[in-house]
């Protein structure tokens, strides 16, 4: 289970709101008392915004109860500000928050945090907004560890200065822990990046596609609004739909970050360590289990690991038994091979390409060269083996 909601996250609440809001601080007892002093009943609408709360069923409120308020604006939305609210609302002090959409300046003035509208950018003061002209800041430019130089949206803006907080709620690892920093920006450039992009009316390359792709979350969320000639041109239930859609993707794929993308990272972490036990010219990655996919976590973490002759073989089980030698492509996107299987091996296959290479048991070679198999791990570091050492007689030799 990914989410949990703790209630007696309260006590830390009020702490928080100490911090964050200091001017606020005689309201914080009464703020946190009026969240159990709710009870059961729809929530009041005012004309021209829309309000929600999040927790089911709604809550009936006192009078002078004050719930926490995330403003953003009102009429079409789109999917930078959903996105910004889903995450607000995974945290302790804004998870019972009310979602105002308004661009009245004096409403707004009274929500705790705004964002996506209000022409300011102050996170001192929680406003996240990305439309004035004096803005043009990234994550980059705001966080100078951080490569990515994508203008931000306020989805970005919001998980740049929450994110780290979102991602622990979610998934109960430590904000210092480096896991929780590898997803954090695993979901920025995989998820939330795309979404400023989209926003800030950034193309993804330049020249023409061709062809178009109208399926993003983006175009998903715009398809929500209402249509040009509908006769109800309300966004109430649009924007509710979206939030919850939204947000299920994000889970969705944080869930698929946490449980099967990190754990496999973690076996390429564990090969790319112990390399020079399966070969001493480190250049031999082993995996004792097939199927994990290894290519994206292995070029980041030669990187990160500063790892100087690049590896140019992985070794792996198939799913009979047998095993794979597979050439380590030159990037993440081309075909070319850092070193391919020699070129009189390719195509050939059992015997003859036993006798041919000296190597018993070998299997095939791919016409292509990038990979083989033989039937024992041995056979497969064989052909690993005697591949380098041609390749350093001849150094030419490689690149198919
Ligand atoms: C709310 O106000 C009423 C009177 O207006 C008062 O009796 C009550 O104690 C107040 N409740 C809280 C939680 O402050
Ligand atoms: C947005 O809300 C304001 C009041 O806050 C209202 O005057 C305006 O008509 C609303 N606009 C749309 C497009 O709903
Ligand atoms: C929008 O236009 C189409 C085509 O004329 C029509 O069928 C549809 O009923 C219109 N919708 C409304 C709400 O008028
Ligand atoms: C070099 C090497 O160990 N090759 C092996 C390939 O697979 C066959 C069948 O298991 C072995 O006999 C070879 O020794």
């Amino acid at each position: 289970m990914l989410v949990v909601r703790v209630f007696s996250l309260a006590l830390k609440l009020t702490k928080n709101r100490y911090f964050l809001v200091t001017s606020e601080a005689a309201s914080v007892s009464r703020k946190v008392f009026s969240r159990f002093s709710c009870f059961s009943s729809p929530v009041h609408f005012a004309k021209g915004e829309t309000r929600y709360m999040s927790s089911e069923p709604k809550r009936l409120c006192t009078e002078n109860m004050t719930v926490t308020k995330i403003g953003t604006h009102n009429g079409t939305f789109h999917c930078d500000e959903v996105l910004a609210c889903f995450f607000l609302r995974q945290l302790p002090e804004y998870s019972d928050g009310e979602i105002v959409r308004t661009r009245d300046p004096a409403q707004l003035a009274e929500c705790d945090i705004v964002v996506d509208v209000g022409g300011e950018f102050d996170p001192k003061r929680h406003r996240y907004d990305h439309h004035q002209r004096t803005f043009s800041d990234t994550f980059n430019s705001l966080c100078p560890e951080k490569p990515w130089v994508t203008k931000l949206s306020s989805a970005g803006l919001v998980y740049l200065h929450f994110g780290r907080r979102v991602l622990s709620q979610l998934t109960q690892l430590k904000e210092d822990d480096r896991q929780l920093e590898v997803l954090y920006d695993k979901l920025y450039e995989n998820f939330v990046e795309e979404v400023d992009a989209v926003d800030n009316g950034i193309s993804q390359y330049d020249g023409e596609s061709r062809y178009s792709i109208s399926t993003t979350l983006s175009a998903r969320v715009s398809h929500l609004n209402p249509r040009w000639n509908s006769t109800d041109q309300d966004t109430e239930e649009g924007f509710k739909k979206a939030l919850k859609m939204v947000g299920e993707e994000f889970l969705d794929r944080l869930d698929f970050y946490k449980s099967s993308w990190l754990p496999a990272r973690e076996v390429v972490e564990e090969a790319v360590k112990k390399r020079h036990q399966i070969d001493p010219s480190g250049e031999v990655l082993l995996f004792s289990q097939g199927g994990c996919p290894w290519k994206e976590h292995l070029f980041a973490l030669e990187k990160e690991l500063h790892v100087e002759t690049p590896i140019k073989f992985v070794l792996y089980p198939d799913q009979n038994g047998q095993w794979r030698v597979q050439c380590v492509p030159a990037g993440l996107n081309t075909f070319q091979n850092r070193l391919s299987l020699p070129e009189e091996w390719r195509g050939v296959r059992d015997e003859a390409l036993s006798e041919l290479s000296g190597i018993k048991g070998c299997i095939f070679v791919h016409a292509g060269g990038f990979i083989g198999g033989n039937k024992t791990q041995e056979g497969a570091l064989e052909m690993a083996r005697r591949t380098l050492q041609a390749a350093a007689q001849s150094p030419a030799n490689g690149n198919s």
